[in-house]
């Protein structure tokens, strides 16, 4: 039988949440903010991020349990829901259907989440025990993922996003906000993986523009779902993005260009895989995937 994405992500799926709701030991955290950081955990995210990481892992070989490693990336992308979500933010009430974590625990506790969770990524990033990995590579990947995260990457374009809100359309300036505030992380996410298999440099470059190309694409495809999309689909009010005079590419290069752009970046991901075959199909479903997403 052929490859199923429903259930090569349904399985993925539960070996991260294994990983997580084992992780955390709730005797040294306050109780509140234990729960805090688990509600955002568990609250329903798709774990693309890791599944990218342990896809291109074993599309390149790996052989090797990584998931504590690519659920690291997961706390990171929890941390920057939590944050993006706060007053100073976006201000937003729901985020996968639920009440955002602020609305339920408050903000200072939502704020401590997210610390916590962008700072206990790298203690599992830096902890070789995992996987029995080499320090060295641990070492590359920390170096990759907090440069994605940080000053230079995904800060950098939330940073943008917001000194750019009733900004008069423009080009360059949404370009970059897509590319750090979301491209970064995917992209990081999808090289760890190929450098914790150890692999070529040439398979890592092709990985890395399979990354960027998917990361725009799905930014893009969540502008327009912002259009497009249903409330009850996305857990979140549709419209928001226009009603806070976001940046975004549909109001750019309107919607049809937004489409176009989104199926040339997938198609160019495409390309950039061939040279995996076989073993690069979860990437290139997932690619696909992306396109037609409607959360
Ligand atoms: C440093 C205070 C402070 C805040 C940082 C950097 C940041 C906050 C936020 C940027 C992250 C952000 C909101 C990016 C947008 C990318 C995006 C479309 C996120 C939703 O990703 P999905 O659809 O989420 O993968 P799920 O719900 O599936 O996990």
């Amino acid at each position: 039988m052929g490859f199923e994405l429903k259930k090569y992500l349904a399985e993925k799926k539960q070996e991260i949440e294994k990983f997580i709701v084992s992780y955390f030991n709730p005797s040294i955290i306050p109780k509140i903010l234990h729960e805090s950081v688990l509600y955002s955990l568990t609250a329903g995210g798709k774990r693309l991020r890791p599944i990218l990481c342990i896809a291109s892992y074993e599309a390149c070989d790996g052989k090797k349990n990584i998931v504590p490693y690519a659920t690291a990336i997961e706390f990171i992308h929890t941390y920057s829901l939590i944050h993006d979500d706060l007053p100073a933010m976006d201000n937003d009430d729901l985020r996968r259907g639920k009440p955002t974590n602020h609305k339920v625990f408050g903000e200072g506790i939502a704020i401590l989440a997210g610390d916590g969770l962008l700072t206990e990524a790298f203690t599992i990033l830096s902890n070789p025990e995992y996987a029995d990995i080499n320090p060295a590579i641990l070492l590359k990947v920390i170096n990759e993922i907090s440069k994605a995260a940080g000053l230079r990457g995904m800060v950098a374009g939330q940073a943008y996003d917001l000194i750019s809100e009733g900004k008069e359309p423009d080009e360059n300036i949404v370009k970059f906000i897509h590319s750090y505030k979301t491209a970064a992380m995917i992209k990081a996410s999808v090289k760890s993986g190929a450098i914790l298999a150890e692999a070529s440099e040439e398979k890592i470059y092709h990985l890395e523009v399979y990354g960027q190309s998917i990361g725009l694409a799905f930014q893009i495809i969540d502008d327009i779902l912002d259009i497009e999309g249903t409330t009850e689909e996305m857990g979140k009010p549709k419209g928001s993005d226009i009603e806070r005079g976001k940046m975004t590419y549909p109001k750019v290069f309107g919607i049809e260009k937004s489409k176009e752009e989104a199926r040339l970046l997938i198609e160019k991901a495409l390309q950039e895989i061939e040279i995996f075959g076989d073993k690069a199909e979860p990437l290139r479903e997932i690619a696909k995937f992306i396109i037609s997403r409607t959360n």
